[in-house]
């Protein structure tokens, strides 16, 4: 693949947080002249080039070579669009990377489930012996992985990074789901699963989520494939790829049983569908059957997702703050509905991001008892269900929470919304929740 120019070529940089640090470093070390630009109005970062603070200036974006814009920066900002219209390429550092990258990738979207993925699959190429760098919207930007030596990138992608990529051409990829998120950004759900299944355009081998229509792959696509049939899996029956045996609690591969439930660590039906797809995922990467099983039997999940913090007077308190959407929040009730003796109370609300919450309308009214709604958009799913208990904020939600509760009773947060309407992000709600839940029992 013929890379990108860039050794004194003149690049703006648009946004100053984990990635546009690591694309200023990155692109110096190439020879460019760099500037940086970033919204906010005052920074403490002192870099050794020139940075423009406050709004983005049309002129000096106007006069780049290229544009390397961060995946929190909204390419509909004036000063962007007016740029893109003279015809200045815009990317971002996934695109830089996959120009320069030559390690085999394992590509990861979908709205719900990646980080999860992410690490199973980490973990799968672990217990196989390889080498394997983990990164992306997981945290790790991802120049900072060209330089260290590998098997296997396995990379975590957000439909925003997705945006900005055209060439990154992965071993295999997969989505894993797309229900609505991030529809401030994207306008409709159309063009944010547009931005989702870029993922699959270059990809050698590919992984499909059977059941979900959003997140199938173009024709042409397919025909690109080297295997031309993809890997797939559900939980509906298929006698090839991977699928669920409800009755005996199994996944199976090929129509055969691969791996039992009740021996893995994680729990709840979307996370069957998530060992299925890492397992997928790893098996076209080469990784033994034996190994995938080991790692996948021992993964006990990420903080922050369906996490239990408290089983105080038999009351099971749940932490599912990184349910920043719907589909998350659905997948949390309906996971959790099988299990509950008692009664199932959910603390909801946030910032919408400009979802249409009455697809929780149904799972609010048959199986959840009690509703608490906080936060800026708490009201709207306060309106689907009669008698919710709306707060001032997430301490009140668990005080009140308390008061309904008794033994068998579950209360989950699980807020279908992010979290910057009142915390810095997912972590410090679901900390502020434990914290919280804790003080109940001192
Ligand atoms: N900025 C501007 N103008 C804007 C918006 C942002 O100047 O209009 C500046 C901010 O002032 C700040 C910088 O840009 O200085 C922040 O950039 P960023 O928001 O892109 O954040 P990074 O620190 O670069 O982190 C990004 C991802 N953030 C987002 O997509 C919002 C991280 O995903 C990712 O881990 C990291 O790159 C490394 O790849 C976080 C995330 O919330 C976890 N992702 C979303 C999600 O999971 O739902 C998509
Ligand atoms: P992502 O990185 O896509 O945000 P995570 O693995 O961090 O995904 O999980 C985010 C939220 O989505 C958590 O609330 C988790 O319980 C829920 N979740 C995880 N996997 C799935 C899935 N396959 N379908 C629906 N929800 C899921």
């Amino acid at each position: 693949m013929p890379k990108l120019v860039l050794e004194n070529k003149n690049i703006v940089v648009v946004g100053l947080g984990l990635t546009g640090q690591s694309c200023v470093q990155f692109l110096l070390a190439k020879g460019a002249n760099v500037v940086a630009m970033d919204t906010r109005e005052c920074l403490t970062l002192s870099l050794d080039i020139p940075v423009f603070l406050g709004v983005l200036q049309k002129d000096k974006l106007s006069k780049a070579d290229l544009i390397v814009v961060s995946p929190g920066v909204d390419l509909n900002i004036p000063a962007l669009k007016h740029a893109a219209s003279l015809g200045i390429h815009i990317i971002g550092d996934i695109e830089l990377f996959a120009q320069y990258n030559t390690t085999p990738v394992i590509a990861i979207t979908g709205s719900n489930g990646k980080t999860t993925v992410t690490h199973l699959v980490v973990e799968m190429c672990k217990a196989a012996g390889k080498k394997v760098l983990m990164g992306g919207n997981v945290g790790v930007p991802v120049l900072e992985l060209l330089e260290l030596e590998a098997d296997v990138i396995v990379l975590e992608l957000s439909s925003f990074q997705l945006d900005t990529t055209y060439s990154l051409v992965p071993l295999v990829a997969t989505v894993l789901n797309i229900s609505e998120d991030h529809l401030d950004r994207h306008g409709d759900l159309a063009s944010y699963q547009q931005a989702k299944l870029n993922i699959f355009e270059n990809a050698q081998h590919i992984v499909t989520n059977r059941d979900d229509s959003f997140a199938q792959p173009s024709g042409s696509v397919l025909q690109g494939v080297q295997s031309n049939k993809p890997m797939s899996f559900g939980l509906s029956a298929s006698s090839s790829g991977f699928s669920w045996d409800t009755q005996n609690q199994n996944i199976l591969f090929d129509g055969q049983p691969f791996l039992n439930s009740q021996t893995c660590m994680l729990v709840g039906q979307h996370n069957m569908l998530n060992i299925q797809a890492a397992a997928a995922l790893a098996m076209v990467a080469g990784v033994d059957h034996s190994s995938i099983k080991q790692a996948a039997i021992k993964f006990d999940g990420l903080p922050h997702r369906c996490q239990t913090v408290s089983l105080f007077n038999k009351v099971r308190w749940i932490n599912d703050s990184k349910a920043t959407n719907v589909g998350a929040t659905l997948a949390a009730i309906d996971g959790l509905r099988a299990s509950t003796k008692g009664k199932l109370v959910l603390i909801a609300g946030g910032d919408g991001k400009g979802a249409d919450f009455s697809p929780l309308s149904d799972s609010l009214q048959n199986s959840v008892q009690v509703l608490i709604t906080f936060g800026r958009d708490g009201h709207k799913i306060a309106q689907l269900k009669a008698g919710t208990l709306e707060v001032k904020n997430l301490l009140e939600a668990v005080q009140t929470a308390a008061k309904y509760v008794k033994g068998d009773d579950v209360v989950l947060l699980s807020p279908a919304c992010a979290s910057l309407d009142m915390f810095a992000n997912y972590q410090e709600r679901g900390d502020c929740f434990t914290q919280a839940v804790k003080e109940l029992a001192a």
